[in-house]
C-alpha cells in the first residue's frame, strides 16, 4: 500500500480551500492508503502565535480533520510537536538546503513583504517541511498547487541526501487534484483563500455560521457582467465561485453554467450560499461532538505513537549514515 503523508498549520481558522484542496483529498486517500494526516503546529509558529490561539486552533484543526470525514482507525492524526523527529531531521534538512533555493520561494516571499522583522524559521520552513515528508518514506504528499514548490525542493533534498550519504529518502510525488487545487479569496481573486488572512471577508471559515456564510457569499466581490461562464482569465471571481459551487453541491462546471445561463448573478449566488452551508452542516455538527466527547486526546496520542514509531526509525538511520554516534 503506498504512503501518504499531509498536514495543516493551526495557524487560523481553517477556510474552504484547506478543506477542498486539502482534507477532501485526505478523506478519499484513507481508503487504500497508509495515510497520516497531522497538525503542523511546529510550523504554525514561523508566525507569530498567541499561546492561548494557538493550543486552541491546534485542537480545532484536528478535530476538524475527524470532522470531515478522516477515521482515525484508518489513518494515524498527530500533532506535529508530539513527534520530535520532525524537529530533529528538520534541522539536518536545514543544513543541506541552499540559501538560494529557499530565497526563491514565493510563499516566502508573500508572507515576509512588508513585513519589519521576519522570524529566521519563516525561511527555513521548507527544510521542515522536507523533513515532515522524508521521515515516512511518503509516496503521495497531497496539498494544493500553492505548496508545490516547497515539494520539488523536497524532492531535491531527498535526492542530495541520498547520493551523498547512501540511498535512504523516497523520492516523493505531489499529488495535485485538478479542480479546485487552488481556491482563491472572495474579495481578491488574484490572491488565494487563506486562513490568515486578516480580513474574515475574504474567506468562509468551516466553521462559519449559515447566516455568516450567506453575507459573505453575498457580498463577494464579481464582475461587472452578469454571465456566470468559467473564464478563470477574464472572469476569475465568478469562475472561483464557480469551482467551490462545483465541490459543494458535487455537480459540474457545465452544469453550472447551463443553470444559470441567462439568469444573472443573484441567483447564483443565492444558490451557491445555500451550496455551501448544506455541504459545512454536517461537518460542525461531526465538530461539535468531537469536541464535547474529549476523544481527542486518545486519538492524537495513538496516532504520534504509529507516526513516531516510523519517524525514530528514519531519523536513526540517517543519522547513522551522515556518521553520528549513535546512542
Ligand atoms: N486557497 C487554497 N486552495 C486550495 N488549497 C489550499 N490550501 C491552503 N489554501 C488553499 C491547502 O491546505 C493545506 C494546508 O496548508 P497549510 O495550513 O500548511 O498552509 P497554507 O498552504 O499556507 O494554507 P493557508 O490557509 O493559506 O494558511 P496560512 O494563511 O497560515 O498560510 C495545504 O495542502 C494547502 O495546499
Amino acid at each position: 500500500m503506498k504512503r501518504v503523508l499531509s498536514g495543516i498549520q493551526p495557524s487560523g481558522n481553517l477556510t474552504l480551500g484547506n478543506y477542498i484542496g486539502a482534507m477532501k483529498n485526505f478523506v478519499k486517500l484513507q481508503h487504500d492508503h497508509e495515510c497520516y494526516f497531522m497538525v503542523v503546529d511546529l510550523h504554525a509558529i514561523t508566525v507569530p502565535q498567541e499561546p492561548a490561539a494557538l493550543r486552541e486552533q491546534t485542537e480545532a484543526v484536528a478535530a476538524l480533520f475527524i470532522a470531515a470525514g478522516i477515521d482515525p482507525s484508518k489513518a494515524s492524526v498527530f500533532l506535529q510537536s508530539h513527534v520530535p523527529a520532525h524537529a530533529e531531521l528538520g534541522w539536518i534538512m536545514t543544513t543541506l538546503v541552499y540559501m538560494g533555493e529557499l530565497e526563491r520561494m514565493t510563499q516566502f516571499k508573500d508572507k515576509a513583504s512588508g513585513k519589519e522583522s521576519v522570524g529566521a524559521g519563516l525561511f527555513t520552513y521548507p527544510a521542515l517541511m522536507a523533513a515532515d515528508i522524508l521521515l515516512y518514506n511518503a509516496d503521495l504528499v497531497p496539498v494544493g498547487d500553492d505548496q508545490k514548490q516547497h515539494l520539488e525542493i523536497t524532492r531535491d533534498l531527498a535526492q542530495r541526501f541520498n547520493s551523498r550519504f547512501g540511498d535512504h529518502f523516497v523520492v516523493p510525488e505531489p499529488y495535485i487534484p485538478k479542480v479546485g487545487a487552488r481556491i482563491m479569496s472572495l474579495d481578491d481573486a488574484s490572491k488565494k483563500m487563506s486562513k490568515s488572512n486578516p480580513n474574515p471577508g475574504s474567506s468562509i471559515a468551516l466553521l462559519d455560521e449559515p447566516d455568516v456564510i450567506r453575507k459573505k457569499i453575498s457580498r463577494a466581490v464579481t464582475d461587472s457582467g452578469r454571465e456566470v461562464k468559467y473564464d478563470p482569465a477574464n472572469k476569475p471571481e465568478v469562475s472561483n465561485l464557480m469551482t467551490i459551487y462545483s465541490h459543494c453541491a458535487d455537480i459540474s462546471i457545465a452544469d453550472i453554467e447551463a443553470r444559470y445561463e441567462g439568469q444573472g448573478y443573484g441567483p447564483f449566488k443565492k444558490d451557491l450560499a445555500e451550496a455551501v452551508v448544506g455541504a459545512l452542516e454536517p461537518l460542525q455538527q461531526r465538530y461539535k461532538d468531537i469536541r464535547a466527547s474529549g476523544e481527542l486526546t486518545r486519538i492524537l496520542r495513538q496516532g504520534a505513537e504509529q507516526a513516531g514509531e516510523i519517524a525514530n526509525r528514519t531519523v536513526r538511520e540517517a543519522k547513522q549514515k551522515m556518521g553520528f554516534v549513535l546512542p
